[in-house]
């Protein structure tokens, strides 16, 4: 198991093909992208991730680390492509068919597939059932009669799901310290995957079926996303009750077994917000605290909104400071951010002049820069000002703001660094 395939190079492709290559594998990575192909092709790095940019440049210069739009004969294939949610709520498996279609011509006796995407149930059977109708030559692992896969001495292709569990931010120390699940569509294929990793994971690699690895990874996010949303609602109950929920919270947490999350104004990123659908999708008459739970996370920005709105009514032309755009702290990531849409609800509803005060950008994004009532602005001028000052992010610079510089101001503080 020398040569490598990965088959989409985002921010769990790149620094996994990018650490395969600095650790002497021959790295063949794929991306539909013609811009990302290049870039990588030059040594540069197209995600936001911290050391990320020195990994990819040591994985380039190794020449280990090839890009290309199309795959190649390898040891091992890992598919690291997104798996986004499309209308109602439902996942979108349409890149994982695609990238299985496009490894099919590629595959040889012994190879193993692995999937690190976050997938719905029974994902991988699919793709053994697609690889077996397009490769009717090769021996797939079987799948038997009740939908479970069966061990064969006779097969040729390993297949196994073995999601990622990366926090962005950290990707590259947890993609060596994490404990990994391994789910092989039979017993074989897990081991085989087993002996792949151990060459260079650190935390323990634990071994189980293809159904249960799927919704391990799916039940992880849906955990943090239902005590994020218990954190939500309290903020919700507080504000109601004129407590102050972040006290609050302290309070409760000297309790030895309880250990509530931050409430903030939503839940960002691109596996949290999305991922317990999947279960949703899987078990919709079963998973109700798990509806709930992302329901609650979803109607937060549209509480601070209006909140903001509220505030802003009281002056005749507000000026709004919105402190962080990103989706958490100390990140320039603003990957389905709730910190966006709430500056987009607030300057479609002209509530205000905004500036966005974001340390971690150098431009407005997409979705808003077209509005003539927002403006990129930095911390001083926005406190100058600003008649309202809304902390959206908790990022490390906002802590240090001299609290007599808000005494003139309205404060709304979704994140309690201020309480
Ligand atoms: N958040 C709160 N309150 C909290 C904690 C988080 O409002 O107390 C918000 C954050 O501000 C952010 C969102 O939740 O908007 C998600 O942030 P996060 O740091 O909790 O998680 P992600 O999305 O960066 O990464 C998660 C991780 N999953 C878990 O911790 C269970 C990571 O390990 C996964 O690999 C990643 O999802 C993924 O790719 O699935």
């Amino acid at each position: 198991m020398q040569k490598i395939c990965v088959l989409g190079l985002g921010y769990i492709g790149l620094p996994t093909a990018s650490l395969l290559a600095t650790k002497g594998f021959k790295v063949h990575g794929v991306d539909v992208n013609a811009q990302t192909v290049e870039t990588i092709n030059r040594g540069n790095n197209h995600i936001h991730e911290p050391d990320l940019d020195v990994l990819v440049k040591s994985a380039f210069r190794s020449g280990n680390l090839v890009a290309a739009l199309e795959p190649a004969p390898a040891d091992v294939f890992i598919l690291a492509v997104p798996t986004p949610l499309k209308e109602g709520h439902l996942p979108d498996i349409t890149y994982i068919k695609a990238a299985t279609r496009a490894i099919a011509p590629y595959l040889a006796p012994g190879n193993l597939v692995i999937l690190e995407s976050t997938i719905p149930l029974g994902t991988t059977e699919k793709v053994a059932d697609w690889l077996s109708e397009l490769r009717p030559d090769l021996i797939i692992p079987p799948i038997n009669e009740h939908g479970r896969t069966v061990d064969n001495d006779k097969a040729q292709i390993f297949i196994a799901h073995c999601p990622e569990r990366v926090l962005p931010g950290q990707i590259l120390k947890e993609l060596i310290d994490n404990d990994r699940i391994i789910g092989g569509i039979d017993q074989s294929s897990a081991r085989t995957a087993q002996l792949f990793y151990e060459r260079f994971v650190k935390g323990n690699i634990l071994l189980t079926n293809a159904r249960t690895a799927e919704l391990c990874k799916l039940v992880e996010n849906a955990f943090r996303d239902v005590n994020i949303a218990f954190a939500n609602e309290l903020s919700l109950i507080c504000e109601k009750l004129d407590i102050n929920v972040w006290e609050l919270i302290d309070l409760a947490n000297r309790h030895p077994r309880v250990n509530i999350l931050q409430p903030g104004p939503g839940v960002g990123g691109h596996c949290i917000a999305i991922d317990p659908w999947f279960i949703v999708n899987s078990a919709p008459d079963e998973a109700r605290l798990i509806r709930t739970a992302r329901e609650v996370n979803d109607h937060k920005p549209q509480f601070v909104v209006t909140k903001i709105r509220e505030k802003a009514a009281r002056f005749k032309k507000p000026v709004i400071a919105c402190l962080g755009l990103t989706f958490k702290a100390d990140t320039d990531d603003l990957r389905e951010s709730p910190a966006v849409e709430i500056v987009r609800q607030l300057a479609i509803k002209q509530a205000g002049h905004i500036l966005a005060v974001e340390p971690y950008i150098g431009t407005l994004p997409a979705t808003l820069v077209n509005f003539g009532n927002v403006q990129l602005a930095d911390l001083k001028t926005a406190l100058q000002r600003a008649d309202l000052m809304v902390l959206l992010v908790n990022h490390r610079a906002f802590y240090d703001i001299g609290r007599e510089l808000l005494n003139e101001k309205v404060v709304i503080d979704t994140r309690g660094i201020w309480r």
